[in-house]
Order: C-alpha cells, then structure tokens, then sequence
C-alpha cells in the first residue's frame, strides 16, 4: 500500500475518505414525515393533509425562518422605534412571510455573510437550485412544493452522506408525548434514531414531579424523593426508553450547573437526588449513555421564542466529579462557552467515559470548529466526535455537513502532515479507519461498550 509522504497526496486522500463516509449524526431536531409537517406537499397530488404543529420541518421558509435567522434579521430591523417590526407583528406573519422578510433583510438588501445565512445558500446549492437573478423566491418555492417529504429526506441524506439522524424526542413537551403516546409504533423510521430528553428533570425537579404525578407515576412532592417517589421516577424514564427505542438520555443544563449541588440551591439539591438515584442507575441498567450539554442560558429575551438563548461559562470541574464518582456511567458531554473547550478536552484526558462531541450552537461557525478541533485533535487524537449538527430543518443537514466537513478534513491533513513528517508511513487505508472513527465508528462503539 502506497506511503502518503507530500501533502497534496494527503490532501486528496483525506478528500476522497470524506466524501465517501457515511455519516452519523448524532444530535438533532429533526423529525421524519410520520411526526407531522406544518408544509403542504404536494398539493393535491395525494399529498397528506398538513398538521401545523407538525415536527417534521423541511424546505426554503423553513430553512429561511431558522431561529438563528430569526435572531439575525431582528438586528438588522429592530422590534422597536422607526422602520422597525415588532416581535409581535413578526410572529403575526404567515411564514412565507416572515420567509420573504428575513430573505429580504438578510439576504437581499445586504450580503448573506452570517453562518446561517451562507448555510441556506450552501443547501440550495447542494440541491441544484440557482437563486435567480432578482433574487425571487417564487421558483425555488414552487421547486419544494413538488418533492415527496420522505423521498425529498432520502435525497437529502444522500447528497450530505448522513446514514443515521438522531432526534431529540421531548417527554415534557405535549405536542410530542401527545404523538408518542397514540402510536410509537408508527413513529419508526429507520433512518432515525430516538433520544430521550428530559431537561426539567435535572433543571427544575418541582416541575418535573408535578408533571409525573399528572401522568399517573407518584413523584412525591417536588421537594424531597422517598424510595417509592425513586422507583416511580425510574419506571417513568424506563417506560419512556423503551416506548422511543431511545440510544441515550440527554438533557441541557445553565451555565452554573453544579455537582454537587450548591447547599443552599432546594431546586437544585432535588435534581442531585435525581441525578443520582433515578437519572445515572436507569442510565447504568440500560447501559445507556448520558448525554449533558451545558451552558445554555434559557430566555434571555423571550420575545425570540426559539432564539431566546445564549450561552454563558460552565464548570466543567462538575462533569468530572460525575465521570469519577459514577464510573459505572458512559457520559456524553458538550459545552457551550468556547473558553470551556480546553478543559473540557483535558477533562476527557482523565476519563474514558466521557466522550466529548460536537461544536454545539453558537460555536458552530467556522472559526471555532477549526479551532475546537485542531486543539481536541492535538490533547485527544481520533477518541472524541468532532460534529453534529444541530439540525432543526431537514435541508440544514446539507450545508452543516459541507461546511463542517471541509473544516475538519483541512485540520486532519495538517495533523497528518506533522506526522508523516517524522517519518511515520501513512496509508489511505488508516486515513479512512480514521475518518470513519470520527464520523460514525466512535459513537457507534461508545454506545455499545
Ligand atoms: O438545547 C439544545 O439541544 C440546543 O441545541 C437548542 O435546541 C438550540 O436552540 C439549538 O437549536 N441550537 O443549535
Ligand atoms: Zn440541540
């Protein structure tokens, strides 16, 4: 087998191991067609009716009305004073109209240089579609109206190379229970796979126990767990396992997240006792990893409904204190803060079971992958997961993956350029081993270990 010595042979090798590996994505929001689409398909062509609470989102408004955009065209036409469009008038809109908006605001009157914006044109572009010249949306409108929603997912999965999308399945959200509760067995989509999300749980256990006891499991009182409230709680989660067919339990968690819990904190002592006597055995039992996605600082203007949210700094010294004092756990973990990535890659140094992935939210921008990963790279090799997507809109999954792809691959032919400088004989055939570790072996295997 042919030793890879100059770098632009290392270049196309890593180039071509990319564009063939199958990805798995591994957090998302997305949704296949049997969860219901707010976007007529179709129209009259046999297509379903639509269900405007429908969770399956996918085309050009969606893609358009993305909440980071949501975020953005706000700054460029403020809620408040002259010319401006309040929250409400904008919420008030159809959503083609609030597509035609942001388009106009973000995209026609100034250049689309954001992320998100540069997202949507990367997608459209992907699937072929030119944005005409005065830039009208009718043509690319009428081109989605057309597709087959799970022929369009196939398309979609195979020109991003994703095999395998993970969702986010909400317990506490009743739009989604609602679903699940009157038949699981027609959620099933082979290219999905189910996460049980449970935030209020660990964030707001008075809420949680209160819903619980609603849905017929003996809580308790919010305040203090008995052992019945105990093993009422883990039969919820169990039930809830079994009824997604979850591959782990993940939560978000504020920035002042803390294990143990501050003293003082009752909300969050509460949530320590269900961390450590419902969450982490049910978690074990199963042999299912748990997932902490720390930092996001919720509704910080509410006003922007999904867009609510920033960041703020973690204590990353948290995680290791659970890595160490539950050993029998698998713990996936993702920070927010990009001044937490450091240590939190040191962190995943001293405990292999804690597989750190992804460059969540507000650092899923070019800059900052390149920088994460070059960095986890260098203190972790091949044993972390670069990416995932975020996905709330099917059709984002081509421009996530793009871009992420490529900054990746750049970082992985410098890494192997300073290695096969020291002599080290490298092959394709360990580039591909490697490229498949990092898209799709290493959660694979952290699952099933
Ligand atoms: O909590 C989460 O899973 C976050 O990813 C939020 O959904 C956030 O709004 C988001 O979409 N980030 O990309
Ligand atoms: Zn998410």
């Amino acid at each position: 087998m042919a030793k890879l010595k100059k770098r632009s042979d290392i270049e196309k090798a890593v180039g071509k191991a990319l564009r063939k590996q199958p990805i798995v994505d591994m957090h998302t929001h997305l949704y296949p067609p049997c969860f219901g689409t707010p976007v007529p398909h179709r129209a009259g062509k046999g297509g379903s009716a639509t269900d405007p609470a429908g969770l399956f989102l996918w085309g050009l408004d969606e893609l358009l009305t993305y909440h980071y955009l949501v975020a953005e065209v706000f700054r460029v036409v403020p809620a408040a004073g002259e010319g401006g469009m309040s929250y409400e008038q904008f919420w008030s809109l159809p959503k083609t109209a609030q597509a035609d908006h942001i388009w106009k605001n973000l995209f026609v009157d100034r250049t689309p240089v954001s992320e998100a914006c540069r997202g949507v044109l990367t997608s459209l572009d992907l699937l072929g579609l030119e944005v005409p010249k005065n830039k009208d949306l009718a043509k690319l409108r009428k081109w989605f109206a057309q597709q087959d929603p799970s022929k369009y997912i196939d398309k979609v999965m195979e020109i991003s190379h994703v095999e395998s999308i993970t969702m986010t399945n909400e317990v506490f959200s009743d739009n989604e229970r609602a679903r699940w509760l009157k038949d699981p067995e027609k959620l099933r989509d082979p290219r999905f796979e189910a996460v049980l999300r449970i935030d209020p749980i660990l964030c707001n256990w008075p809420a949680a126990a209160q819903k619980l006891n609603e849905w017929g499991y003996d809580a308790g009182d919010g305040k203090n767990l008995s052992d019945r409230n105990v093993d009422e709680a883990r039969r919820f989660l169990a039930e809830w396992i079994d009824r997604q067919k979850a591959i782990y339990v993940a939560l978000s968690l504020p920035p002042s997240f803390s294990y143990p819990a501050p003293e003082h904190d009752p909300v969050a002592q509460a949530g320590q006792v269900a961390l450590e006597k419902v969450i982490l055995p049910v978690c074990a039992e199963r042999n299912l990893p748990f997932a902490m996605m720390i930092g996001s600082r919720r509704g910080v203007n509410p006003s922007l409904r999904d867009a609510a949210d920033m960041g703020g700094l973690s204590d990353v010294s948290s995680v290791a204190r659970l890595c160490n004092a539950f050993p029998q756990n698998k713990f996936f973990c993702t920070m927010l803060a990009r001044e937490n990535q450091h240590e939190l890659a040191v962190a995943a140094r001293k405990f292999g079971n804690l597989m750190i992935f992804g460059c969540w939210w507000f650092l899923n921008n070019p800059c900052l992958i390149e920088e994460i990963t070059r960095m986890r790279f260098e203190l972790l090799g091949t044993s972390m997961i670069p990416q995932h997507s975020d996905c709330r809109v099917l059709d984002q999954l081509l421009y996530k993956w793009e871009h992420s792809r490529a900054i990746i691959g750049k970082v992985l032919v410098d890494k192997y350029a300073d290695v096969v400088a020291t002599g080290w004989p490298l092959a394709t055939h360990d580039i591909d081993a490697d490229v498949n570790r990092l898209f799709r072996k290493n959660f694979r295997d952290f699952l099933a270990r």
